[in-house]
């Protein structure tokens, strides 16, 4: 029956989906449920990588799989195509970052053909035209007008190297996300969008998600956006006017409170320093700047000796009256809560650390030691494991032993709150505080707002005009796309603002409003802004006439199902459900949630190592795909494992597939029946087996277990060859029915295999749009036997049961063929016999 040959198969099929176009979604007249499968489109930095043949072959698979379902699906694709990677890529080859990044997409479109995910390609889309871009900055002004899109200056995160500010998802332990350079802050008048409006929504529809993303990336974006529940207290300034608030998670402890930190870089410590003396200020100034060089990071350490300076000002404690000294210290952050806490030695590590380092008073307000109902207490033990008698119990001293008690207790030392349990005592002061109009309970969040502008050369132009007379004027949507100018003449070479403010012929325009001479913003957008709604754009990618169809989204959104790396956790995926939830607001969607489900698919490694050029491990896509073929590869990744676990390509074997594809091929040539044979004739055996895979696939399926499919694969391939050697034979009708199970679920994995396979059954293409055969549920007990029914003493019907069935199961089978209704024909039915598994006698009164 001839030789596997997946290069010949290859391009015999290529060309034949190219002309059917089999995978178009929303055909005219096509009334089928749908689903939208979708993978994290790529950036165009190179050829195809096998990072992207393991998330593809993945979202591929269920893909083919929901369309055998009878769906209509959904699974586009497009290119990610502004960005850093590209023109930093472009720069070093001095080439024009649109024709490298243009010719980058050609070459991975060309490797996806031959891999051949189920695409539609009528959909493709690139963010860098600017018939993509233009709706960016049509959502920009929508964003402007809500006042969600503003301006501001403050303290950013600068890339040296890259020579551009950055989000605060960008920043990446304190490094750029990028290129891994130690990030700085810089003062500088930026673009935001305000995230944080959304951050209680953000956090609480993460419950909707819950059990269908993955549970790392939920606490990830509720890490993320960090919010925490305390009060905002407002302390007394000798010779200010203004109180200063502060924000605490412990306003039980308020009497514990022995001193006051502010941020040294924030306006107050500037201003509370100001009328300080000479000594003071120089101080100051001289610690100011050896802070203004720290990370964030390294500020919010806690194992770092502490530092900071007196600046001879005292607060008022509201609760005591007592006069708190005011440092300003570096572990306080100017942009979080309000820049200024009331610092608890005792109950803080970091500020006893403080009070230890500048001999500052220490007074504990909550007994540790104390139980407390509700809570299990640690008891304290011996090194014995023995419980110490009571007057062995630690001392309650932070001072002397360095450790902060920030465990469970009761209050003591504090007036009012003494005897109540921390939780208690909290909302108790929380209530004195807001009766005597001191303070009120308050949330505060990590997540900030996200910066948008960025001074490089390759991305969308924000569309606004800076005019003298009338400040900030938005494009008229009708100027629409504004464009990128040409790269040509420009120097593109990283320099701390926009290479765009520098095309003069572009740069400068008459203000829309005005007509006065006025100048663009020459910043362009962070390139994420782009893939937070491009799943939208998929709908319909070539309407000049709004940005997506809400008719359209109604249809096909939420996305079912989206495949990604896990590196986008928090920053892709927290901006799009940010954008999904704006564009609600706008009245736009109908949904607030983008993507229902989630998978995040392992990493290809080599020899338990991550692959790269460098560490010379890496493995190129596009040579095991000449040597191995697309379906090799794919049947490969699919059964590695499951698809959350990274893939050891030192531990797998594409040969191995092949073989396996091989096996299953030339089973298809030679089966001898025609295919119309009545299945039921068939060896019962063999098809027991292929049923059942009918009837576990679609459960693996659904839950990713693609491993699993495959091997069931692999052992109904080996049963058929058995059953065509030494069994029944190739003309049995159950060798045909195990080949054309095998071909349709192998389409899942080895699209050309299976096609091929299709065509030597006696099919046209294509496999892929094959409707998924129901499993009999007869042939899915382990074994049979024949149990026969009788109505008044004739035999009326035969049913297949396990030789298990229990007398009650037995009888109701019996009682719902439909050829024993018949015979009952609506008599009484005056009495059973059940002998399981063997017989059922129904007697009727007549
Ligand atoms: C008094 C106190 C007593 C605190 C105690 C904690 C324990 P999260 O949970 O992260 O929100 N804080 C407030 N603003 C700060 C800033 N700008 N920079 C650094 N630290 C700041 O942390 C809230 C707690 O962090 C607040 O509660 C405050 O210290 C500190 F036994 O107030 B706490
Ligand atoms: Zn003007």
């Amino acid at each position: 029956a001839g030789t596997y040959d997946f290069a010949a198969i290859q391009a015999k099929w290529s060309p034949v989906w190219e002309e059917l176009q089999p995978f178009r979604a929303a055909q005219p007249g096509d009334t089928r449920p749908r689903k939208y499968i979708l993978d994290m489109f790529p950036y165009p930095s190179g050829d195809l990588h096998m990072g992207h043949a393991e998330a593809f072959g993945f979202g591929d698979a269920a893909a083919r799989y929901w369309r055998h379902q009878g769906f209509d699906v959904l699974h586009p694709i497009g290119w990610d195509s502004f960005g850093l990677p590209a023109e930093n890529a472009a720069i070093k080859r001095g080439a024009d970052p649109k024709a490298w990044t243009y010719a980058n997409i050609e070459q991975q479109k060309r490797s996806f053909k031959q891999y051949a995910p189920s695409f539609d390609w009528s959909r493709e889309l690139h963010t860098s035209d600017p018939e993509y871009y233009k709706w960016n900055q049509w959502l920009f002004l929508k964003l402007y007008e809500k006042g969600i899109a503003y301006r501001k200056a403050g303290q950013v995160n600068w890339c040296p190297n890259d020579q551009t500010v950055l989000a605060n998802e960008q920043v990446v332990d304190g490094h750029c996300e990028r290129c891994g350079s130690v990030v700085t802050k810089k003062a500088l008048t930026q673009w935001y969008f305000r995230v944080t409006d959304y951050a209680d929504r953000l956090l609480d529809d993460l419950n909707q998600l819950e059990g269908k993303w993955p549970g790392k990336v939920i606490t990830m974006q509720r890490n993320w956006i960090g919010r925490s529940s305390g009060a905002d207290v407002d302390f007394a300034i000798e010779g200010r006017d203004e109180p200063v608030t502060v924000f605490t998670t412990r306003p039980d402890t308020l009497y514990g409170a022995t001193f006051m930190v502010v941020a040294p870089d924030s306006a107050l410590a500037a201003e509370l320093v100001e009328g300080a003396s000479d000594d003071v200020r120089a101080r100051f100034e001289q610690y100011l700047e050896s802070v203004r060089a720290e990370s964030d990071i390294d500020r919010l350490a806690t194992d770092r000796p502490k530092t900071g300076v007196f600046l001879d000002r005292y607060a008022t404690n509201p609760l005591t009256g007592e006069r708190l000294p005011i440092w300003a210290a570096d572990y306080v952050l100017a942009d979080y809560g309000h820049g200024a806490i009331m610092a608890v030695p005792a109950h803080d590590q970091r500020d006893l650390d403080f009070a230890r380092a500048f001999e500052l008073p220490v007074r504990v307000v909550v007994d540790t030691n104390a139980p407390v109902t509700g809570v299990i207490p640690v008891i304290p033990v011996d090194d014995q494991g023995v419980p110490l008698p009571l007057e062995d119990l630690p001392e309650l001293d932070p001072a002397s032993t360095g450790v902060a008690l920030t465990g469970e207790g009761r209050l003591m030392n504090s007036g009012p709150l003494n005897g109540l349990s921390k939780s208690n005592a909290i909302r108790r002061a929380i209530e004195i505080l807001e009766e005597r109009g001191l303070g009120r309970a308050a949330k505060n969040y990590r997540l900030r707002d996200w910066l948008i502008s960025r001074q490089r050369y390759w991305g969308t132009p924000i569309p606004i005009i800076h005019c003298e007379q009338c400040g900030e004027v938005p494009v008229p949507e009708s100027d629409l796309p504004v464009r990128l100018p040409d790269a040509a003449g420009l120097d593109l070479r990283p320099k701390g603002s926009s290479p765009l403010g520098a095309a003069e012929e572009w740069a400068s325009v008459a203000c829309p409003n005005c007509g006065g001479e006025a100048r663009r913003d020459s910043d362009t957008m962070d390139t994420f802004v782009d893939s937070s709604w491009y799943f939208l754009r998929y709908l319909n990618p070539n309407d000049d006439d709004r940005a997506f169809d809400p008719a359209e989204a109604e249809k096909w959104m939420p996305v079912d199902q989206y495949v990604g790396g896990v590196e986008h956790a928090i920053l892709h995926l927290l901006y799009a459900r940010f954008f999904t939830k704006v564009l609600f607001d706008l009245g736009y969607l109908g949904f607030t949630e983008p993507f229902t489900s989630l998978l995040n698919q392992g990493m290809v490694i080599m020899d338990g190592h991550k692959m790269s050029k460098s560490k010379g491990n890496l493995v190129e896509f596009a040579s095991e795909l000449s040597a191995h073929g697309a379906d090799a590869l794919r049947v490969t990744m699919a059964f590695a494992g499951p698809p959350e676990d990274d893939i050891d390509w030192a531990d797998v074997s594409p040969v191995g597939a092949a073989k396996f594809l091989a096996r299953a091929w030339r089973i298809s040539g030679e089966v001898a029946s025609s295919p119309n044979v009545e299945w039921k004739t068939g060896d019962p055996a063999l098809r027991r087996i292929t049923h059942r895979l009918l009837a576990d696939a679609p459960g693996l399926a659904e839950s990713f277990k693609f491993n699993v499919i495959v091997a069931r694969l692999m052992e109904l391939v080996n049963a058929t060859r058995k059953a065509i050697d030494s069994g029944a034979g190739p003309a049995d009708a159950a060798v045909r029915e195990a080949a054309e199970v095998t071909a349709m679920i192998l389409d899942l994995f080895a699209p050309y295999t299976a096609e091929d396979m299709w065509q030597r059954l006696g099919y046209e293409p294509t496999v892929a749009n094959a409707v998924w055969r129901k499993a009999d549920p007869a042939l899915l007990v382990e074994e049979s036997v024949t149990a026969i029914v009788q109505v008044d003493g004739k035999v009326r019907d035969r049913i297949e049961v396990s030789p298990k069935i229990g007398a009650d199961e037995l009888e109701s089978l019996a009682r719902a063929s439909d050829a024993v209704t018949r015979s009952v024909a609506g008599r009484e039915i005056a009495n059973v016999i059940v002998r399981a598994p063997k017989l059922v006698n129904i007697a009727t009164r007549r």
